[in-house]
């Protein structure tokens, strides 16, 4: 984890079964998140399945998908850059009030990689790419795999 207080966690996700949503939009940034949350899996020593969709409005009803088909954990990634209209804070409060209710209301832990951004560059510094100066896609899940062995 990065930023001021985050912690660091390290945590043995052997025989969870965790699936990954990812959005489609921003490929680049996209393809760093996925990078970085599949390092972070690998070393977990969690199972994972992937399943993608067009964008980050579509990442809750994918998430509660998951959760239906078994999933322990679920992460789900994406990344919404600010435009000239307002569809920036419905698309950022779509993904984020679904993703909540699903994690809520079925008790799964639901790991959230969505960059918010203002611009490409911010979320190109948090893609876990080389020269990024953060790794969201991997902190999401460690946050997924260890509150799902927590509870
Ligand atoms: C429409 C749209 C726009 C303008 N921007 C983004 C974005 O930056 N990131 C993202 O993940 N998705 C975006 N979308 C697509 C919506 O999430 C959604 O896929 C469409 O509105 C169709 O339901």
């Amino acid at each position: 984890m990065s930023g001021a207080g985050a912690p660091d966690i390290t945590v043995d996700g052997t025989g969870l079964r965790v699936t990954v949503v990812a959005a489609s939009w921003h490929e680049q940034v996209m393809d760093g998140l996925l990078a970085g949350a599949r390092r972070a899996l690998a070393d977990s020593g969690a199972q994972w399945t992937e399943v993608r969709v067009p964008g980050s409005f579509e990442l809750p009803v994918a998430a509660a998908r998951a959760v239906t088909a078994g999933a322990d954990a679920v992460v789900a990634l994406g990344v919404v850059i600010r435009g000239g209209t307002p569809h920036f804070d419905y698309v950022c409060s779509a993904a984020t009030t679904g993703l909540t209710d699903v994690s809520v209301r079925t008790g799964v832990p639901v790991g959230f990689g969505v960059l918010t951004c203002d611009d490409e560059q911010q979320a190109l510094d948090r893609a876990g790419l080389e020269g990024s100066h953060e790794d969201k896609g991997a902190e999401a899940v460690q946050a997924a795999v260890a509150t799902a062995v927590a509870l």
